[in-house]
């Protein structure tokens, strides 16, 4: 199979990570399909990943189309056996779905953020939006921040997109001082950057 993926992409880091911690690393093929920027257009990509031209998208050998970060997730942990990053069923799964619904939601708000500083033109800038969304994204921080519980248990989806999210922030937001703000997500990073999946899919230098 091959993952449609560039090395910047905060939802296809958290594809990588969870794919070297499945064991499955070495079954996927890494292709940078597309430059994953809003108006680069695409044809090829639209006509044969997806019409929102976006990225991670993991290409199955039938030529079966899996998007969404998540679903990708989903999949290769069922790929894996089950139940390895996101629990197999109960109280624990929806957890993890509703909580990894809302990291995805902070990484959504961080993009929206970059691209309109990065796209929009200077004249048209809507700072205060921008910052509302960077605002969705650092009350998320807060909210885990708040539940150490989260930090502190074995590795799950949710953990890996929280560092994908911290990654995220040193990456396009480098002064925005979330290690002073929230301590336990600091030394989380920290414990989480001693594992090999997350020390070596760290974004390259902006
Ligand atoms: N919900 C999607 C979001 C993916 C996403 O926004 N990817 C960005 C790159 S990090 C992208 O492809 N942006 C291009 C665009 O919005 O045109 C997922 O989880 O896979």
């Amino acid at each position: 199979m091959k993952l449609a993926y560039s090395l910047a992409s905060p939802f296809a880091r958290k594809i990588r990570i969870a794919a070297m911690e499945l064991g499955l690393f070495d079954k996927i093929e890494f292709i940078v399909p597309i430059k994953a920027v809003p108006v680069t257009e695409n044809e090829e990509y639209v006509r044969n990943v997806s019409p929102l031209r976006k990225i991670p998208a993991l290409i199955l050998d039938s030529g079966q189309v899996i998007v969404d970060s998540y679903v990708i997730a989903e999949y290769l942990d069922e790929l894996a056996g089950g139940g390895k990053l996101i629990p197999a069923s109960g109280p624990a799964k929806w957890q993890v779905k509703t909580d990894h619904s809302i990291l995805q939601g902070m990484l959504d708000a961080l993009l929206l953020c970059r691209y309109e500083k990065m796209l929009r033109p200077p004249e048209f800038l809507w700072a205060g939006w921008a910052d509302d969304q960077f605002k969705r994204a650092w009350d998320g921080l807060a909210r885990y921040e708040a539940h150490p519980d989260v930090l502190t248990r074995p590795l799950d989806i949710v953990q890996i997109g929280i560092v994908c999210v911290l990654g995220y922030l040193d990456f396009r937001f480098p002064d925005c001082g979330w290690r002073k703000a929230f301590p336990k997500l600091d030394v989380f990073h920290e414990k989480m950057m001693q594992r090999e999946s997350v020390k070596t899919t760290l974004p390259p230098p902006a």
